[in-house]
């Protein structure tokens, strides 16, 4: 099987987690854009999406899936979304394709966030993938230095803005020992919009998927 393909096991697994009548949050990735295909087959089943992203809105428009703003609803059963990486304990690394910010406040309103992901993802210790910190763009240099104080090195990835217009600093050679203790470190930084560990709000299920099958953990 196919990297994709272990994606779209996992993005269809997910499908079994979507509450009748209810609204869905919904992430972003090449994961979840399966996610949001299977969701447009079953889309009479529930009242509407609340999206992370201008790319997955614009993906479950297309589908016909009514979209509700995240300011009108007070709590979400579901939330589905991949990650790049997640440890043992279901804190992940996310904001590879940038929307981390929205993802995040999604998350938040959530009470149950469904981690889909390949095998690939899974990790012992998060880290190896670089973390992705969106900054205010005045405060990149700031944030740039203090995030190597800590012993990162961050790299501004070049040519991007967020769905907020901001920047993302990506910062490599991390072992993250005690990722909820980081997230809060990072966030202290000024000019710090968001950071990528997903730690304090971790995942609740895991959809693995594995040429094998997708394993559900929880
Ligand atoms: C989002 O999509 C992100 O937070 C993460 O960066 C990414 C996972 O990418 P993919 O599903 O494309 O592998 O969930």
């Amino acid at each position: 099987m196919t990297q994709d393909e272990l994606k779209k096991a996992a993005a269809l697994a997910a499908l079994d987690y979507v509450l009748e009548g209810a609204i869905i949050g919904v992430g972003t990735g090449s994961t979840v854009n399966h996610f949001i295909d299977g969701l447009g087959g079953i889309k009479a089943r529930i009242t509407g999406a609340v999206s992370s992203s201008e790319a997955s809105s614009a993906r479950l428009r297309a589908l016909g899936i009514p979209l509700v703003d995240l300011a009108e609803v007070d709590e979400l059963p579901v939330y589905v979304d991949g990650a790049d990486e997640i440890d043992g304990g279901f804190s992940m690394i996310k904001g590879g394709g940038g929307a981390l910010t929205r993802e995040k406040i999604v998350a938040a309103v959530s009470r149950r966030f469904v981690c889909i992901c390949d095998a690939s993802k899974q990790v012992a210790t998060l880290g190896r993938f670089p973390l992705p910190v969106e900054v205010i763009p005045m405060a990149a240099r700031h944030v740039a230095r203090e995030l190597a104080a800590l012993g990162g090195q961050p790299k501004l990835r070049e040519g991007f803005v967020t769905d907020n217009g901001n920047l993302i600093l990506d910062v490599h050679g991390l072992a993250i020992a005690e990722p909820a203790k980081l997230e809060a470190r990072i966030n202290q930084i000024v000019g710090v919009v968001t950071n990528g560990l997903f730690a304090q709000r971790g995942a609740d299920v895991l959809l693995l998927a594995a040429p094998e099958g997708v394993r559900r953990e929880q």
